[in-house]
């Protein structure tokens, strides 16, 4: 009912608007006026109107500006950031510039060419030295922008120091997995084909290789249950599971193979790479150390996530079938942040930042930047428990529970503001 009503409205709206323009044209064929002559009071006052609007549109930017600064990105907090900062704020002064220019002369001409009784307008068709002026000017500001990005860009993304920290993020629908290398900071070969309850990470040793080939063949679905039950002459099947049974059948034994391939090749000497590797619970609090290199290496189960650290500006994609990289060095702390930002509850972040699925929100990792001491207690600590514990590596079922939120649900989407606020001395303390 009441969509019909607004719809009446609308139409008869339009009429009387059509209307209206009818009725002016009436008036002016009575006062014997050609339609396309505009009272020159009409014109003026139009020209005024365009001049106001620019001021209350310059006046609103600069308002938003001085409110909440151009970007509201914070401190950058790693060494890279503050480069790509410095890119950005290059690139907003460039746009500002030509946004105040472009306008203040759109409209500005629009009040000062204002039409007057008796002056004919100047006939401008062509001029070289202009079209030179703004094709020449644009590219080679273009080009300086492209080149100090590509700059930026391979610094980032270049070799690794090789005293930099390795650390794996591994995403999946939906959280990260953080693997740190170790004591011989080398991390641990992995094969997707070994992924399985017990080997998330499909790490690589002779034990998971072993165990992959043991579950693809002997598992209550596999190689030999599948044969003996397709086998059996006193079993029965529809058509169609029989089809789907040898699919599976072919499939499982194509896989074996590979995986008989991968034993073959397997080097035993490598599994400790993989042995003395970190491995956190999924989404648990990535520790970092301050002014130390890092070696980020990035891995996707299942679709394209985006590792993004705002506070250290730093992004990539995480792909499956691929490993991905960037490096940083953080620069400061995390309760150096919380007294930079007076806010006791500050933490840094690491989320996903491409939409992947339905809990998409809910794919981040408190980030916690420690100074030297502390981050050496901390890894101290971690390093040495449990060194036999699980199959592939040291795994930590919460050893800990720093930078976690204490309500009973663990990632929502309030995590990052409930999280319990912390120092680099408080979270010693708790280890
Ligand atoms: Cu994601």
């Amino acid at each position: 009912m009441t969509k019909l009503i607004v719809l009446i409205v609308i139409i008869l709206g339009v009429i009387a608007v059509a209307q209206l323009v009818r009725m002016y044209e009436l008036s002016s064929k009575l006062r014997n006026r050609r339609e396309e002559d505009i009272p020159n009071r009409d014109n003026r006052l139009n020209a005024t109107l365009l001049l106001v609007f620019m001021f209350a549109f310059f006046a609103s930017v600069l308002y938003l500006f001085a409110e909440y600064g151009y970007t509201g990105r914070g401190e950058a907090a790693s060494v890279h950031g503050k480069s790509t900062d410095w890119l950005m704020d290059l690139n907003m002064l460039i746009i500002t510039a030509v946004f105040f220019l472009t306008n203040g002369l759109l409209f500005g001409f629009a009040f000062k060419y204002v039409r007057k009784p008796g002056v004919k307008a100047y006939w401008f068709p062509h001029d070289n030295r202009l079209e030179l002026v703004w094709t020449v000017i644009p590219a080679i500001v273009l080009a300086v922008i492209i080149i100090l990005g590509l700059k930026s860009w391979n610094e980032q993304t270049d070799k690794s120091p090789d005293e930099a920290i390795r650390i794996e993020l591994f995403s999946k629908q939906f959280d990260w997995t953080v693997r740190m290398a170790g004591d011989d900071n080398k991390l641990g070969y992995f094969d997707y084909k070994l992924t399985n309850e017990n080997n998330p990470l499909a790490l690589m040793t002779t034990k998971t290789i072993q165990d992959a080939i043991d579950s693809m063949e002997n598992s209550s679905s596999g190689i030999h249950a599948l044969e003996s039950k397709l086998n059996n002459p006193k079993l029965m099947f529809v058509p169609e599971d029989h089809a789907l049974m040898v699919k599976d059948l072919a499939r499982k034994e194509r896989m074996v193979r590979m995986l008989y391939q991968l034993k073959a090749r397997h080097n035993s000497a490598l599994d400790t790479r993989v042995m003395d590797d970190i491995v956190f619970n999924a989404n648990d609090t990535l520790f970092l150390c301050k002014g130390q290199d890092y070696e980020f290496n990035f891995r996707s189960k299942d679709v394209i996530h985006s590792a993004y650290m705002p506070h250290f500006r730093a992004q990539m994609n995480t792909v499956p079938g691929q490993t991905t990289r960037f490096k940083f060095r953080p620069t400061i702390t995390t309760t150096e942040m919380r007294e930079k930002m007076h806010n006791p509850q500050f933490n840094y972040i690491l989320m996903c930042n491409k939409i992947c699925g339905s809990s998409h929100y809910k794919m981040k990792l408190i980030v916690v930047v420690l100074d030297k001491p502390a981050y050496k207690k901390w890894y101290a600590r971690v390093s040495k428990l449990d060194p036999k514990a699980a199959d592939a590596c040291k795994t930590f079922r919460n050893t800990y529970a720093v930078g976690k939120p204490k309500a009973a649900a663990p990632a929502d989407s309030t995590a990052v503001a409930t999280a319990p606020a912390m120092d680099s001395a408080a979270i010693v303390k708790t280890l």
